[in-house]
């Protein structure tokens, strides 16, 4: 019993004496470790009669638990005398300027997809979305444009080699036994529509913003750039639909009001009648936009939107019943939007990743286009 208490005092000093959080640790080791003396004071209980063991037991139990509490307790206050120690050598100045942190941009293309997702939620549309790598069904075939049109070719489309021995075509909507699907990089978003008329029936109102590839490089086009395409199917839809709906985001695109638009008769072969959208805009009021040009009227007009009505074909590739459905859509290209709203005049340069361009057209994270706030904030 005495050998007991001697441990127990032993024990206790060493604790309240340890200086460091090593020490106290080895001093836990050496008490209540494997190997400790606490834990092998335990191990002769196994050679007491029952009525020592239980004096014994309760006694060790105590010491042990004392111990341990012990160890807790030097812990708590050398941990916080280290914290002290800590907060005296270490100071830190508030008064100084905060240090220069490199700040990244948003890319003109990425703030200005953000402003058309915006105006389009505000008109009801939903973004879609789909593949970059299309079958030539999706991109050409369900857009009124069989394998022979003459549209096919003048789309310099990147095809990927031929597969068809080794992954024959599994789906086949419009493709025979023998046949194969070759696939290519999207040349416009027209695809993601088709898809979504497939998957989500009508009605329908959707914009579908991307990338989009074409074999074509010189100072006014790149190998890839980006596209929006709008899509309304419902009954009853009609080119007065087209021409509001067109006109609204135009006003709301370029933040005026003196927006009028002209519309000349075209050719896609997905769409019927097919009209060219160009915006006017009085030139006495100034802020001349980059690429207009100007008619006896003091009206400067631009070219931005393809559009018409959904060709009663597509509409039956869609999935849908043309005498029921109706629908008009159009399409852009976003960095020429970016370009004439921004004032950009070289197309590469959105391509070339040099930060000072990218500090120079670049939008601060927080520029978060909102209608309430305006869709554009300043470049
Ligand atoms: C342009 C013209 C256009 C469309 C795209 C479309 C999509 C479906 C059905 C019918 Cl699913 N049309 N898209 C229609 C007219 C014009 O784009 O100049 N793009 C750069």
């Amino acid at each position: 019993m005495t050998d007991t208490d001697s441990l127990r005092a032993e024990a206790l000093a060493r604790i309240a004496d340890a200086e460091t959080l090593d020490a106290l640790e080895q001093h836990r080791v050496a008490y209540l470790g494997k190997k400790g003396s606490i834990s092998g004071l335990m191990k002769t209980l196994g050679g007491m009669s029952p009525e020592e063991r239980s004096k014994a037991g309760a006694l060790f139990n105590a010491v042990r638990d004392e111990v341990a509490a012990a160890l807790a307790t030097r812990k708590t206050a050398l941990e916080g005398a280290a914290l002290e120690a800590r907060l005296a050598s270490e100071t830190l100045d508030l008064s100084l300027p905060s240090p220069d942190a490199p700040t990244g941009s948003v890319h003109p293309v990425s703030q200005v997809m953000d402003e058309l997702a915006e105006i389009f939620a505000d008109l009801g549309f939903a973004v879609a979305t789909g593949p970059e790598i299309e079958d030539d069904w999706h991109n050409f075939t369900a857009l009124n444009m069989p394998e022979s049109h003459p549209a096919r070719a003048m789309h310099d489309t990147f095809y990927f080699p031929d597969m068809s021995e080794a992954q024959p075509a599994s789906n086949s909507e419009a493709v025979g036994q023998q046949e194969f699907r070759s696939m290519l990089l999207r040349t416009h978003t027209s695809p993601v529509q088709i898809r979504s008329m497939l998957k989500e029936g009508a009605p329908l109102r959707i914009i579908a913003p991307g990338r989009v590839y074409r074999s074509d490089s010189d100072a006014t086009h790149t190998p890839m750039f980006h596209q929006i395409e709008g899509l309304v199917i419902d009954k009853g839809i009609h080119l007065g639909h087209l021409k509001w709906t067109l006109e609204t985001f135009l006003k709301a695109f370029f933040e005026r009001d003196d927006i009028v638009l002209r519309l000349r008769p075209s050719y896609f072969p997905f769409t019927e009648p097919s009209v060219e959208v160009d915006v006017g805009y009085s030139m006495e009021k100034g802020r001349r936009v980059v690429g207009g040009s100007g008619d006896d009227e003091g009206h400067a007009w631009m070219e931005v939107l393809g559009s018409g009505m959904v060709n009663r074909r597509v509409i039956e590739f869609g999935g849908l019943d043309p005498d029921e459905w109706q629908g008009f859509a159009f399409g852009t290209g976003v960095d020429r939007l970016a370009m004439l709203k921004y004032g950009m005049d070289d197309l590469r340069a959105f391509f070339d990743g040099d930060l000072r361009w990218m500090k120079h057209y670049g939008f601060a994270a927080l520029d978060v286009p909102t209608l309430s706030g305006g869709v554009g904030v300043g470049a």
